[in-house]
């Protein structure tokens, strides 16, 4: 019988006291249940007298936003624990440092980063980061080249993607993401005033298209282990660092998929100004560097991307001429047209952003949300004609206006 059962606070000090390289002493610890996403139970587990502290992370057997009427494989526990492992090999110091993980009890026992702040919240507020592009553009270039067939051996690599076979997780993105915000589904999260946005993507023959062929990208294209759902909640920054968590999505899938999902949650927090900034021209600021960190997250990644190809490319196919152009071109693509299903679910779908779901004043946020929607139709649409990210960044500044 599986000794599975969800931990209670009790329980997760006990679990933390063993984790003696972090607490050596035996002084008091105290835990809170911190778990504000929509899958698992975190908590944070303190030493008030040492001040020091940790994670452990539990996955619950259901999606905690829905109940258990949508039961969840736990095994994401254990890709997890292994993606993060992966991750941190791959991409030092970009990754929480894992103590411990129990797949049995589906947990993850993990180093603490409240001294950074969740990405989503810090952008909220207003906050700069200017590593994050250069930090994000590594990790993504690291994990995503060495976990491909290009920078792996090709048969370890089929292995190592039985490893990641994440059905459930994908089943989530599968429908929530890629099939669900497509028509009058029953999870969808429409606010009266935004009926006839949502009415006119379930019959816009093009957008539906465009948006049936990401799916299909999505369901088989194995290129490299994703982390699979990178959107700013996933992502702890201070001005100095960046720390990529959660990657319990993991999975073997389209590249453009994982660099996508961080755009996407840029240009949402971009929608958001409407509320956000204060007047037009702090609007336009704010606005300029959220697409300056796109710009520069595409470019840093492309070079290093390139830069990775050509020194540990694992195969003389690589160098066919034109090869490598041609491979960054459709993964530009790719992630224009992730970047805009990524988006577009989180306008009137089942789990949206507080980027812009948060915003008080009606007006303000409808501006937001027909915004974001702009452009989430346009980046799909477009995705495949695309050829330098300066067409992702025109979509949105016309959307916007400039
Ligand atoms: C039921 S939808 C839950 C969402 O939360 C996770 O963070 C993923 O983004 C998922 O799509």
């Amino acid at each position: 019988m599986s000794k599975y059962h969800p931990l209670s606070e009790a329980e997760a000090i006990e679990i933390a006291r063993s984790i003696v390289e972090v607490f050596p002493t035996g002084e008091e610890l105290v835990s809170r249940e911190i778990g504000d996403g929509n899958l698992n139970l975190v908590f944070h587990i303190t030493q008030p007298a040492t001040g020091r502290s940790l994670i452990v992370k539990q996955a619950l057997p259901y999606v905690k936003i829905i109940g258990d009427s949508w039961p969840l494989s736990l095994d994401r526990a254990r890709i997890e624990g292994e993606a993060l492992i992966k991750q941190g090999e791959l991409a030092p110091g970009l990754v929480p440092v894992v103590y411990r993980s129990d797949a049995d009890m589906a947990l993850t026992i993990m180093e603490d980063l409240s001294d950074h702040v969740i990405m989503r919240k810090g952008l909220i507020e207003g906050g700069v980061y200017p590593d994050f592009a250069e930090h994000l553009a590594e990790f993504l270039s690291r994990t995503l080249f060495f976990t491909s067939d290009l920078g792996m051996n090709q048969q370890d690599k089929k292995v190592q993607l039985g490893r990641f076979i994440n059905p459930d997780l994908c089943k989530i993105t599968e429908d929530f993401v890629l099939n669900f915000p497509y028509f009058d589904a029953e999870s969808n999260n429409i606010e009266p005033h935004l009926r006839d946005a949502a009415e006119s993507v379930w019959h816009d023959e093009e957008l539906l298209l465009e948006a049936a062929k990401l799916r299909e990208k999505f369901l088989t294209q194995a290129q490299a282990l994703l982390h699979g759902d990178l959107h700013t909640g996933s992502i702890f920054v201070t001005p100095a660092s960046t720390k990529v968590i959660d990657p319990e999505f993991a999975y073997y899938g389209p590249i453009g998929f994982d660099i996508g999902a961080t755009v996407a949650n840029l240009l949402l927090n971009f929608a958001g100004q409407e509320h956000w900034s204060p007047d037009e021209a702090g609007r336009r600021d704010r606005r300029a560097y959220l697409i300056h960190t796109i710009t520069e997250l595409w470019t840093r990644f492309e070079r290093k991307f390139r830069a990775l190809w050509d020194e540990h490319g694992v195969d003389k196919r690589l160098s066919v001429r034109g090869y490598q152009d041609d491979y960054m071109k459709r993964l530009l693509q790719d992630t224009i047209g992730f970047a805009g299903a990524k988006a577009l679910r989180r306008i009137y779908g089942l789990a949206q952003v507080a980027d812009i779901a948060t915003i008080p004043d009606r007006d303000a946020r409808e501006r937001a949300q027909r915004l974001a929607l702009d452009i989430a139709r346009n980046l799909i649409v477009s995705n495949r004609s695309a050829t330098s990210i300066e067409d992702l960044v025109r979509i949105a500044e016309t959307a916007a206006g400039y």
